[in-house]
């Protein structure tokens, strides 16, 4: 069976592989979810594409929302009116939504609403790598974490039901290593979906001006406390292992480095996980921590817990030392974890030798890299976004900034394009590009994709139009959410079930914000793509530029589903004066260029999209016919 078939129809008592992210998507199964609601993320976004897959036959309610705000909120609408829902995000998406989350923990929720956040530590594929878990501290709800598949689906269960005992949505925060680590799950049975939601007026706890909210606060206080002495009872927070040397209190993924590390190291360890993480369980802390002279905490990034059981002792007058980040840093504040890390720092901390010896790892893993072929994120042959910088570079050329944003064009900022000065979140490209041109007093060029265009550009476009900002926003619209997988978005027409959905045009959206230069190309046609790109730069004011053309992932894909041969070019190297231009200013990398200075197309990388046949000055790329 496929994935998203076994999700749906495995039986409870059977037990399958899964990765963490689609356990929870089972999780979300047999609690009877309602309404999913996301905005695809690396690491969450399996969850929900999961979902999305078996949605209709499920009778799940799923939608890609334009962003995490509207994704949070419209799970907690539903969730208001008594239907189960759950909503996913990667952790800077919870940045998005944090406004909304806020607030929400005041009104809080009448059936079960679960807000799953993916962490990145070491920002595989993220631009920080920050720590969610101070979202539950600061809105003051309710968070669990898994350490394996197995506990995500549970944890997932027990957060539902958490959620409805509290009335507030709870956190379930994972990491990439459990979103992303394989493990077996065992299956349970399947609650019903609730089909129709009901709305019960309540002015008083819904609409929160101040009056109301001064009130919302206290109630959020009162089960605040109720919480905690859930978290104090809870079963999700075990004595894993009795010791009689050191103690150490860990949680989520870190456990798993823990257990190695204690077994390798010999030392005799307690080992205390935590699985309901917040409000922190101080007294069973405490209590745990109490049995020791000295304490490991064992957490990847943020001194979460050690803050937390610093508190608990402190609170509990008990003298224990405890050790991680905070001050003899034996666990690195940055990054991941690793059972190498982690055993270090309990050899340290009990002064032991190291029972493995790692500078030989070390070496074997030096003569081993040579042998690994470099593999450097680049965009892939025939990417309409390389065009798309080609013709933007030959306009702008090095003068002009250009600031850029989240999505497969932040490559871009690769040689030989080299497109993009300025990257921080999705949307910053265009309130970057505003504030830039304002302090320089010239034309800004913003270059955002076009999930990230309805996600987050559009307040900052109404912005250069209001304020007068000269900015040209370049639009490289793909018709995908290309880094994330390929979910759909509004500018495409068809909805997260792959039902149709009313079809949002960019350059609709751009002049009903005011914008008066808005032009569309398709940026495989270099030549019309660089006169309208001139002329949009050269105008007063914003304008923008949609470069349409679809992600050639996918073209290439549906012309082998529907058996489209797709064309072919070669180097006449008669014809060709091994100027270069192709590779250094192009750089496709179907274009092979030999130590000799020829250049030829590799036949299995080239997708025919024939734009180097146009860049070439001297037309030696030509199309093969037949
Ligand atoms: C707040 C936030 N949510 C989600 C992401 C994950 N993410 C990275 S890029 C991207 C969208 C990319 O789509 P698009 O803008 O269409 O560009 P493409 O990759 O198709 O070129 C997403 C969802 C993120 N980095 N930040």
């Amino acid at each position: 069976m496929p994935r998203p078939e076994v999700i749906l129809r495995g039986r409870p008592g059977e037990r399958y592989l899964l990765l963490g992210n689609e356990a929870v998507a089972r999780g979300i199964i047999e609690a009877g979810v309602g309404v999913m609601t996301t905005y695809p993320g690396t690491p969450s976004s399996e969850i929900a594409d999961t979902i999305s897959a078996i949605a209709r036959e499920a009778g799940i309610y799923m939608e890609y929302s334009t962003n995490e705000k509207v994704a949070v909120e419209t799970a907690a609408g539903a969730a208001i009116c008594g239907v189960r829902s759950a909503t996913c995000m990667k952790h800077v998406g919870l940045n998005v939504a944090s406004d909304a989350l806020m607030t929400l923990a005041y009104v809080g929720v009448r059936a079960g609403m679960v807000i799953i956040t993916a962490d990145d530590p070491n920002c595989w594929s993220s631009q920080n790598e920050q720590d969610n878990r101070y979202y539950a501290m600061l809105s003051g709800l309710p968070c669990l974490e898994p350490s394996t598949p197995q506990e995500a689906k549970d944890m997932f269960l027990q957060a539902i039901d958490i959620s409805e005992r509290l009335e507030l949505p709870c956190l379930l925060r994972m990491v990439t290593r459990v979103s992303h680590t394989r493990g077996p799950v065992l299956f349970g049975p399947r609650e019903k979906p609730v089909e129709k939601g009901h709305f019960k007026r309540d002015v008083a706890r819904f609409v929160m001006v101040p009056a109301h909210a001064r009130v919302r606060h206290r109630v959020l206080l009162e089960r605040m406390r109720a919480a905690k002495e859930m978290a104090e009872s809870s079963g999700l927070n075990k004595v894993i292992r009795e010791g009689s040397e050191v103690g150490i209190i860990t949680s989520g993924v870190a456990l798993n480095y823990v257990v190695e590390a204690v077994e390798k190291s010999g030392v005799d360890a307690g080992i205390l996980k935590i699985g309901f993480i917040h409000p922190f369980p101080r007294r069973l802390v405490a209590d745990f921590a109490s049995r020791y002279d000295d304490v490991l905490v064992v957490e990847e990034l943020e001194p979460y817990l050690e803050l937390n059981v610093l508190a608990a002792l402190q609170e509990a007058g008990f003298r224990t030392r405890v050790h991680g980040k905070l001050r003899a840093e034996l666990i690195p504040r940055y990054g991941e974890l690793s059972t190498r890390l982690v055993l270090k720092a309990l050899c340290d901390l009990t002064k032991r030798p190291l029972p493995v010896d790692f500078k030989a790892v070390d070496e074997r893993v030096k003569q081993a890299e040579p042998l690994l072929p470099p593999r450097p994120p680049i965009l892939c042959p025939g990417c309409p976004h390389r065009a798309s910088f080609f013709v933007i570079k030959r306009v702008v050329g090095e003068k002009a900034v250009c600031t850029t944003d989240i999505g497969c064009y932040a490559l871009g900022i690769q040689p030989p394009l080299k497109v993009g000065d300025v990257l921080i979140c999705m949307g910053a490209s265009v309130g970057t590009a505003c504030g830039i041109s304002k302090a320089l007093g010239e034309r800004v060029v913003a270059v955002v994709g076009d999930s990230t265009f309805f996600h987050a550009a559009i307040p900052a476009l109404i912005n250069a139009v209001y304020n007068g900002h000269p900015i040209t926003v370049a639009v490289l619209d793909n018709l995908t959410t290309a880094m994330t997988g390929g979910q759909p978005h509004p500018g495409m027409g068809v909805r997260g079930t792959g039902e149709p959905g009313k079809r949002v045009l960019i350059e609709e959206v751009a002049r009903g914000c005011g914008v008066e230069h808005v032009y569309v190309v398709d940026p495989f046609d270099i030549r019309k793509a660089t006169e309208v790109f001139k002329e949009a730069v050269g105008v007063e004011g914003p304008s923008v530029v949609v470069f349409r053309q679809r992600c050639r992932l996918e073209a290439v894909r549906e012309a082998r589903r529907k058996g489209i041969e797709l064309p072919k070019y070669i180097i006449d190297q008669e014809a060709c004066t091994r100027c270069g231009v192709c590779v250094k200013a192009f750089g496709c990398p179907a274009l092979v260029l030999a130590p000799d200075g020829s250049v030829s197309i590799d036949g299995e990388l080239c997708t025919g999209c024939g734009v180097c046949a146009q860049i070439c000055p001297y037309g030696a790329i030509k199309r093969l016919e037949g």
